[in-house]
């Protein structure tokens, strides 16, 4: 229930919305700050108004949930129009984030103080869409249009101290906002009151400056930003209402566009993923300290990531030698982070202080989890949770971070079964930001939600996954690759699908990722499926790798490299060793988009499948898992929204 509800503080009127959870602009919203600001006006005892937001935030933006409806007046424009025109000075009083609309209305108002913590900014273009309320005519005027470009295209927030500097805050303050920005009203009210924000003047920017923004703002891939930064142009070279028409039909355009479904829909099921509402209620395990088995590169990464959310760490190696690489390889990110100005020195050696290494499982004994990061393989993976049952807590959360193997293989045998899950990692584990749960059969339902406790604290993307090969992820690469390939056998040339899948978005295609990653990893998963007596068939991978080609790492794969070069190079030795298996009669599509949309519905069909078995929960789990772990891209919404009007399994 919205409510904006006033009360007087002698002649300052106070008037404080509560739309939980983020005091976002709904209708009712509009329309209530329109009747304030009438009502204040008639008002002959208020003499300045103070607008300021109950809960953790100021006014987060429109309503992102109507931007799927018919426009309703009162517009936002209209309503920062008024507010700015109303014959008493509002002043906006900000804590939390100002954010798209809620930054416009705070732009509308005379007066804008803060506290220090807060944050402000334009993040439209994260949803596809541009500021639609004033965002690309004001902010220029008040912060300067360099600055009003960078808030716009880039859409990050900035910190309330830049914003003052910048010209956009009036004054930041220390605690009891409500209080200050009283006072503050109260003092203004003794000077000469500035212009209002539409009315300060702009100046044209040169042509230089216009085309180097385009190149930043190119480089989002979608088309939001290049049309927010063409708005701010626009408004530096007509009058504040032509500026305000441009904006609003662009607003407007943008919103029922494809691509601003589609982020919208990624907006909403990041926000779902984190919390399943099967878990609602049930109390995730505190973890404090978490046990890591084995310290390589995905060992190294997870403990990284755990540290950083401020949990201690023991990792485990089996002998000192191993233990010592394994705590340099946790201190090389510390330190990476250190070089790249994000951790001063005292923060890594705080960060290494919380590490502890051993080659004594008993050390384990004071972990609330334990994450075995060991090499994947079924016999070595056995071993260590043999030992983790012995010397575990028996309310120890255990993990296995595996991509591929069976998770019920893994905890054969092990004590108190319902406190042993999957976690699935992403390589480089301290960045990668999926993280799939999977729970077996076993598995207690505060398990499960420590899982998801545990990737919230991380920062990561949890997404609950079933058990199969590969899981959500692998599965849907497996399917990509083999399809990827099928199409090469018809005749498309690598170079062009590759030039596809970076046409619709990936920052790679399927080749060139697999060239940089290199083959072997899924060859020697391939092998050892054969070895154990399944059928797997001979991909064109596998021709590769038996020649001797692993990708980047080896000078060629699918492509060739030159020494020290990471451009691919189209190969004759792998024209060579694929032709008997390329048919000559070019039965594939030839466009890249055709390309792009077959390999896309590829993903669905798998998808489609996935989420029949249950392995997947719902079809934006699957979408993320793409966005989150394979560079699909965000604007395009995963492969099932992309895909969505499609008949399911139509790779066509
Ligand atoms: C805009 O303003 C256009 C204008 O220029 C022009 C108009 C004409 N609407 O993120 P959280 C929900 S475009 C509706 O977990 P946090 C969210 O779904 C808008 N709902 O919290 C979630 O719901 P649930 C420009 C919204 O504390 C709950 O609130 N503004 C909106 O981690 C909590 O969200 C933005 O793009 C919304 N605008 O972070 C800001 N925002 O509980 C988008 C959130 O059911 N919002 N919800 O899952 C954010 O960046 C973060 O929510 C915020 C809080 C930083 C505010």
């Amino acid at each position: 229930m919205t409510r904006l509800t006033l009360r007087m503080d002698g002649d300052i009127a106070v008037v404080t919305l509560d739309n939980p959870p983020v005091n976002a602009i709904s209708e009712a919203v509009r329309k209530g700050l329109v009747e304030m600001v009438d009502r204040l006006d008639a008002d002959d005892t208020v003499r300045a108004v103070v607008l300021i937001c109950a809960g953790r935030t100021f006014i987060a933006g429109a309503d992102v949930r109507e931007f799927g409806k018919t426009p309703v007046e009162p517009h936002l424009p209209d309503v920062v129009d008024r507010i700015e025109a109303a014959q008493k000075p509002w002043v906006a009083a900000i804590h939390g984030t100002a954010l798209g609309g809620g930054f416009e209305i705070a732009m509308g108002c005379r007066f804008r103080v803060a506290l220090g913590s807060a944050k402000v900014g334009l993040p439209e273009v994260n949803l596809g869409i541009i500021p639609g309320a004033s965002g690309t005519v004001r902010t220029p005027r008040l912060a300067g249009v360099e600055f009003a470009v960078d808030l716009a295209t880039g859409g990050k927030p900035v910190s309330a101290a830049r914003a003052l500097d910048a010209g956009l805050l009036d004054l930041v303050i220390g605690n009891d906002l409500e209080a200050a920005a009283i006072d503050f009203a109260r003092q203004a009210l003794d000077a000469d009151l500035p212009q209002p924000a539409s009315q300060i003047p702009l100046e044209p920017m040169p042509d230089a400056f216009w085309q180097a923004s385009r190149t930043s703002a190119a480089e989002a891939g979608h088309q939001a930003p290049l049309r927010a930064l063409d708005c701010i142009r626009f408004a530096t070279e007509h009058d504040f209402a032509a500026a305000m028409a441009h904006e609003r039909k662009t607003f407007l355009d943008l919103r029922a566009s494809e691509e601003a479904a589609a982020l919208r829909h990624v907006f909403f099921a990041e926000r779902a993923a984190p919390k399943p509402e099967v878990l609602t209620g049930v109390e995730p395990r505190q973890i404090k300290t978490v046990g890591i088995v084995g310290g390589g590169t995905m060992g190294a990464g997870i403990a990284a990531a755990c540290r950083e959310a401020g949990m201690r760490i023991v990792l485990i190696e089996r002998d000192d030698e191993a233990v010592a690489r394994g705590m340099q390889n946790i201190d090389k990110i510390f330190t990476g982070g250190v070089k790249r100005g994000k951790l001063s020195e005292a923060d890594r050696a705080d960060r290494m202080a919380g590490v502890q290494g051993s080659t004594d499982y008993a050390a384990l004994a004071q972990a609330d989890m334990v994450i075995e990061a060991v090499f994947e393989e079924i016999g070595v993976k056995r071993a260590v949770f043999e030992r983790l049952g012995h010397f575990c807590r028996a309310d120890a959360v255990l993990a296995t971070n595996t991509s591929y193997l069976d998770p019920r293989d893994i905890a054969t045998g092990l004590p108190h079964p319902e406190r042993f899950i999957g976690l699935h990692f992403f390589s480089p584990a301290h960045i990668m930001k999926l993280l799939e749960i999977v729970p077996t059969p076993d598995t207690a339902p505060d398990v499960l939600a420590t899982g998801f406790a545990l990737g919230r604290a991380l920062k990561k993307m949890p997404i609950q996954a079933g058990i199969c090969e590969g899981f959500i992820s692998n599965r849907i690469l497996k399917r990509y690759r083999a399809e990827a390939e099928a199409l090469v056998k018809k005749g498309v040339p690598i170079p062009e699908i590759d030039a596809a899948m970076r046409d619709y978005g990936f920052k790679m295609g399927p080749f060139e990722a697999q060239d940089l990653g290199g083959l072997d990893i899924a060859f020697l998963q391939r092998e050892g499926a054969r070895d154990a007596g399944q059928k797997v068939p001979e991909t064109l991978g596998d021709i590769l790798m038996r020649a001797g080609r692993k990708g980047q790492k080896t000078g060629g794969g699918w492509y060739d490299y030159a020494d020290g070069d990471r451009t691919p190079q189209p190969s004759d030795t792998t024209t060579a060793l694929l032709a008997p298996h390329v048919s000559a009669d070019g039965q594939g599509p030839s466009l890249r988009p055709d390309i792009a949309r077959h390999l896309v519905a590829t993903m669905a069909a798998e998808g489609e499948a996935i989420l029949n078995e249950g392995i997947a929960q719902a079809p934006e789990d699957i979408d993320l898992v793409e966005i989150h772990g394979y560079g699909f891209p965000r604007w395009k919404g995963g492969p099932m929204f992309a895909s969505r009007d499609r008949a399911s399994g139509g790779a066509a």
